[in-house]
């Protein structure tokens, strides 16, 4: 049975890896792609998204959303991905061109047309926080929502408090994790250590040998000296990927629970820090003046651990 997807994305080189993944998987029918300003400025995600897709022979449509946070300024991350995001590889101009609907517009048809859609976000959940403003109907017609974000119970990358997706538009993310949407996160602890291409995981895919696998490792160049520098490892750092791989096949998260989770908003240090009920103690009255508030806050589904070789498989298959 096919599945259909929906992926919102902020293309830059993590991202594009994804798209690959989501465009190459049989049974999976990408519906559209929704551009948000995010790791790269909105012009230059959507050319790196449309080159990917070109590379994958897909006729994808792409859609333009929010060129900024909903109330914050845009800040890129080309000191992670490089200048254009594809670790300046100097790719050429895609073929084709964006749709003219805009992004919100867009994705809010295609639940119409594929109610129980997937929806993975890869980038700022800036479109996705807005079509819910216009359209709250939507939490019904989103059957997954798996969010590449936060970070549950430990450091942010981006801030000691926070996650880049939800630390760049913190607003947004608020909106979207207090829909009632079925939001799966996989945070970015999870793409760390032994779920980094090393390597021999490097050469593994070269060894492939398709332009899709030179493709994903040329691209992500500038992110593997980025990520030396940030945690030490030796590799290839895939936060989206990684998320797209719980979206395509769930098993592949292995430890999984239920929680409360809130989004900070309020001061500059903990901006975007994802506040996860872990012991479910925001019911307790010594929480009433900061939890009882959203006392029915719905349950978000929080990813803990991935099966990490299944993951890498997973990748390969995208791959060869
Ligand atoms: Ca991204």
């Amino acid at each position: 049975m096919t599945r259909t997807f929906w992926i919102d994305t902020d293309t830059a080189s993590d991202d594009a890896v994804a798209l690959v993944m989501a465009l190459r998987t049989p049974g999976v029918d990408v519906a559209g792609i929704s551009m948000v300003s995010g790791n790269m400025p909105l012009e230059q995600g959507t050319r790196n998204a449309l080159y990917t897709a070109e590379l994958c022979g897909s006729d994808v449509p792409i859609y333009r959303g929010g060129s900024r946070p909903l109330l914050r300024k845009p800040a890129h991350a080309q000191w992670f991905h490089g200048e254009d995001g594809m670790g300046n590889q100097n790719y050429p101009a895609p073929k084709r061109a964006a749709e003219s609907t805009h992004a919100v517009d867009a994705f809010l048809q295609a639940t119409h047309d594929h109610p129980g859609l997937t929806l993975v976000t890869l980038g700022p959940l800036t479109n996705i926080a807005r079509a819910l403003e216009r359209d709250g109907g939507l939490v019904q017609r989103v059957s997954r929502c798996v969010v590449m974000g936060g970070n549950p119970c430990c450091e942010g990358n981006v801030t000691p408090a926070a996650e880049y997706n939800i630390w760049c538009d913190p607003e947004a993310a608020k909106i979207v994790f207090g829909s009632g949407m079925k939001i799966e996160m996989v945070g970015w602890q999870l793409s760390v250590g032994e779920a980094n291409l090393s390597e021999a995981d490097i050469s593994h895919v070269r060894g492939l040998d398709t332009a899709l696998a030179h493709f994903a490792i040329d691209c992500n160049a500038h992110v593997m000296v980025a990520n030396k520098t940030q945690t030490g490892d030796v590799g290839i750092s895939l936060p989206d990927p990684t998320a797209m791989a719980v979206a395509l096949d769930p098993g592949i998260a292995v430890k999984v629970s239920d929680h409360r989770v809130q989004i900070a908003c309020a001061d500059e240090l903990t901006r975007g820090m994802t506040v996860v009920d872990r012991l479910n103690v925001a019911g307790d009255d010594r929480n009433a003046d900061t939890w009882r508030v959203v006392g029915d806050a719905p349950l978000c589904r929080v990813v803990w651990a991935l099966d990490i070789p299944k993951w890498k498989r997973l990748l390969y298959d995208a791959l060869g």
